[in-house]
């Protein structure tokens, strides 16, 4: 394995100084180590792998050294127009260094949304004619490869990739870590809103824990599944899922349970909400300021005032929760008032259960129980 400080030790040498891009868990140890040793400027979590791919470019253009972008390779499509439209070598031609996590790399165990990703990676790479390497995890290869990959880019002006397999990074723990911005867990949260749900209500959960969160409490609760749509890849579209079922079943209440990270990634889609004003729709962000599921590196979530934001893209009522009182209170208007789209940002700290367990069920299972539930229940 190779220690975040090495790899970082050895891109300094090349001069690489600047940071962006998405978390991933794969690279969360070197990320970790990223974010501590640098200063704000020197490292920008992107809401996006585009937006952090345009940043770099931006960084290039101004100091005309070399940035690193880093990514899970589920974020190569996000990344993919500006790095061929942009940072490609018949466009711009930019120099910049990727820096991807190969989740469902073939004959390793993943969950389904990272299979067809991790099969496709490197052939991705090769027909956006982007060179890679995969980073060997022997520190003296490693070194090797990275005076051939800055050879490359100092020689070609273009991108490059690095692909990272899983344990290849030796464990490193978060210094910096931001506070948590409310005592409330996740879990408990979710657990208060579900109760406000009623078992003829649609539900569409966001990627990583608030999906797990939502399978395990069912369980508990012995309540079906079928009412959850699962959104387990596809970080920052439940909103949109959510729209497309709301605006198709007007008579039905749509919850969108999502995360910080999630609604930043593609933000521009609560826009779509509030534009297409249906009148089913209840949007939940439970903000931990954090991209919790992959290592807790922090969002820019709590510099932005969610509810004013939601309410200039035109949500018709918004509110902010911090304990299950609050929780409460809101749902009680909603009822009272009944006005739509809704917007509640519930602010949760970070951390999940130690032994949170995964939906038992597949994706597409999911899906035929839900669609089932649509038709049976609509
Ligand atoms: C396009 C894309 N980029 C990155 C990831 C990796 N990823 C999975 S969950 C997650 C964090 C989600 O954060 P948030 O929505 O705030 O929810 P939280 O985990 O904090 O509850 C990330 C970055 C991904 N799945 N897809």
């Amino acid at each position: 394995m190779l220690t975040p400080q090495f790899f970082y030790e050895q891109l300094r040498q090349y001069g690489v100084e600047f940071y962006t891009g998405v978390p991933d868990s794969l690279l969360k140890n070197f990320c970790a180590y990223v974010t501590d040793v640098s200063s704000k400027n020197n490292h920008i979590i992107a809401v996006n792998e585009g937006t952090a791919t345009g940043l770099a470019c931006g960084y290039h253009l101004a100091t005309g050294k070399i940035p690193l972008v880093y990514m899970q390779n589920s974020g190569l499509g996000n990344a993919t127009n500006p790095l061929l439209s942009l940072a490609d070598k018949k466009v711009y031609s930019i120099p910049l260094l990727l820096l991807i996590g190969w989740r469902g790399e073939p004959e390793t165990k993943d969950e389904p949304q990272h299979i067809s990703q991790g099969e496709v990676t490197l052939s991705m790479l090769e027909a956006m004619n982007i060179p890679y390497s995969v980073l060997n995890k022997d520190e003296n290869i490693a070194s090797a490869q990275l005076k051939n990959i800055f050879e490359h880019i100092s020689q070609k002006n273009e991108p490059y990739a690095i692909v990272v397999q899983k344990e290849t990074f030796a464990p490193y723990s978060l210094n910096n870590i931001t506070a948590d911005i409310s005592e409330l867990s996740r879990e408990d949260a979710i657990a208060e809103v579900i109760k406000h749900i009623d078992k003829n209500d649609i539900v569409v959960s966001t990627t990583g824990m608030i999906s797990r969160e939502l399978y395990e409490l069912r369980e508990q609760n012995r309540q079906a599944h079928s009412q959850d749509f699962l959104t387990v890849g596809s970080m920052g579209h439940a909103s949109q899922i959510a729209l497309g079922i709301a605006l198709n079943k007007p008579d039905k209440k749509v919850y969108c349970l999502d995360g910080d990270g999630a609604a930043l990634m593609h933000l521009g889609g609560l826009a779509t909400v509030a534009d297409c004003a249906p009148k089913n729709y209840i949007h939940i962000i439970f903000n931990n300021a954090a991209h919790d599921s992959v290592g807790g590196q922090p969002t820019i979530a709590n510099s932005i005032n969610l509810q004013e934001l939601s309410k200039a893209f035109g949500y018709s009522i918004t509110g902010k929760a911090a304990n299950i009182d609050e929780i409460k209170n809101f749902f009680n208007i909603l009822e009272n008032k009944n006005i739509s789209p809704a917007l509640l940002e519930i602010c949760v700290k970070k951390g999940s259960r130690k032994d949170l367990g995964r939906p038992k069920s597949t994706p597409v299972a999911n899906k035929i129980d839900f669609m089932n539930f649509i038709l049976k229940n609509i």
